[in-house]
């Protein structure tokens, strides 16, 4: 398999958090964001660990494009920490934030590399937090005001917009599940949060269309392949109410213009949802976008199972059980289908058929092995990869406007709870001296993509 299995306009890329990645959280104005706040808190993360330094990439970004150009690779989906920007989340913009990423941007413009910018990665400033952060309305058009803000100032070296990433994350396994900042525990009322995340989302857009109107934007979904685990009707409704919660509960509402009626009433929210969800906000959020990410790593095998009463990132579908299909899994424990990145491919595909898709991230954490001769020989991520691009080509083949893959992630980096335990770059990243080693898949991808990976890369 090489790059020219697919159209030569298809974009290669690699992508990364600003959190999960920057560290310098204290320097040259930045706010602090709900990750700081819930990464102070007991128990939150695997080893008390915090992207306070993480990769150091608010220093070491050079050394990084140069790795992303000698990749071969074409783009870099990055993200911007809105309390760079907004410091308290609100108001006129911090110069200092701003000149970082139109320094980092530029430089990926010289090194032939365009930047994809993502808005929301996750880290609300914590003052909007303190006022109820997603679960209330208002934070919707904080973050509109904060998009128009930086489309407009970074709008002239910087094209192609991201407005949410993943807000099935940053509402149910936030706001329900509590495993991610803010760790709040809201049940079935987290779906307002959902909410707003969109209702956001299609103000940003607007606000981007309204200072950028030559610019590219879209959403990034993270979305599964779900089966049951069997034909029976109980496990067929257990998968109803995960590709609900999972795939429809935003698929629908930006593709559609309406929210599932069965997942709302499964939540309970059918009347919240009548009296805060008016036309008009569906409107927005259904707003024409010019492509579609999806994030696709994992599929689900779903049977009925019994209640539980923990808190739940599902929440009304505590009676579902994940079934183990005996499929390899990754050391996140999430199972490898890379068919199934055709079925969310194909899912959105059915529901906007000329929508231009990208996979905008994938790809796998596994406990890696630093040999004695420094090199890592990942062949499982390697492997997860290959297969996964491999997927995509077949999507290609079956008529499917897949535009372009982004491999998660670049380099390892803070994998929120899971603190620095998990490894998904196809760099390595040594923590100590921040010392950064193409991994055997990075060789491997540079190879396809005919780049010019040297050796050994040294920070
Ligand atoms: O690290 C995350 C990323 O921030 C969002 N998508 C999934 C990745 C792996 O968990």
């Amino acid at each position: 398999m090489d790059r020219t299995d697919f159209p030569d306009d298809f974009v290669w890329g690699t992508a990364t958090a600003a959190y999960q990645v920057e560290g310098a959280t204290r320097v040259d104005g930045r706010g602090a964001s709900i990750w700081d706040t819930f990464t102070r808190r007991p128990g939150a993360i695997v080893g008390g660990d915090t992207g306070d330094i993480a990769d150091d990439h608010y220093h070491l970004f050079r050394d990084d494009v140069a790795l992303i150009r000698d990749l071969g690779l074409d783009a870099y989906r990055f993200s911007i920490a809105w309390p760079r920007i907004q410091p308290d989340g609100r108001g006129a913009s911090n110069q200092a934030g701003i000149d970082f990423y139109r320094r980092l941007a530029e430089n990926l413009l010289e090194n032939g590399i365009t930047p994809w910018a993502t808005l929301y990665h996750w880290d609300l400033p914590q003052t909007l937090e303190d006022a109820d952060g997603w679960m209330n309305r208002e934070t919707a058009y904080r973050f509109a005001d904060y998009a128009g803000l930086v489309a407009e100032q970074l709008g002239d070296v910087i094209g192609n917009w991201i407005t949410l990433n993943e807000p099935w994350c940053s509402s149910f396994l936030s706001y329900a599940g509590g495993d991610h900042a803010p760790g709040r525990h809201e049940g079935t009322a987290a779906a307002r949060a959902a909410h707003h995340l969109l209702l956001g989302h299609g103000l940003g857009l607007s606000a981007i269309r309204a200072a950028r109107p030559e610019a590219t934007a879209g959403i990034t979904l993270n979305l599964y392949s779900v089966v049951p685990a069997s034909p029976s009707d109980a496990d067929v409704d257990a998968a109803r109410r995960i590709d609900g919660l999972a795939n429809r509960f935003f698929l629908d509402p930006v593709l559609r213009g309406s929210y599932p009626e069965d997942v709302l009433d499964d939540l309970g929210q059918t009347d919240w949802f009548a009296e805060h969800a008016p036309s008009d906000d569906l409107a927005l959020i259904s707003a024409p976008i010019d492509f579609l990410g999806i994030n696709y790593y994992s599929r689900h095998t779903t049977r009925a199972g019994a209640p539980s009463s923990r808190p739940s990132a599902n929440p009304g579908s505590e009676f579902v059980e994940m079934v183990d299909t005996g499929a390899e899994r990754t050391q996140m424990g999430w199972e490898i289908h890379p068919d199934g990145m055709i079925d969310v491919l194909a899912m959105a595909h059915e529901i906007a058929p000329e929508l231009p898709l990208y996979i905008t991230e994938n790809g796998a954490a596994y406990a890696d092995v630093v040999l004695p001769d420094g090199s890592i020989d990942d062949t499982e991520r390697l492997a997860y990869i290959h297969d996964h691009i491999a997927a995509g080509a077949e999507a290609i083949r079956q008529g499917i406007p897949l535009q372009g893959y982004f491999v998660w992630s670049l380099m390892d980096n803070f994998e929120w709870a899971w603190g620095y335990s998990r490894r998904f770059g196809i760099v390595h990243v040594d923590y100590e001296t921040q010392k950064r080693t193409p991994k055997a898949s990075a060789y491997w991808l540079a190879g396809m993509l005919d780049g010019a990976l040297s050796a050994e890369v040294m920070v």
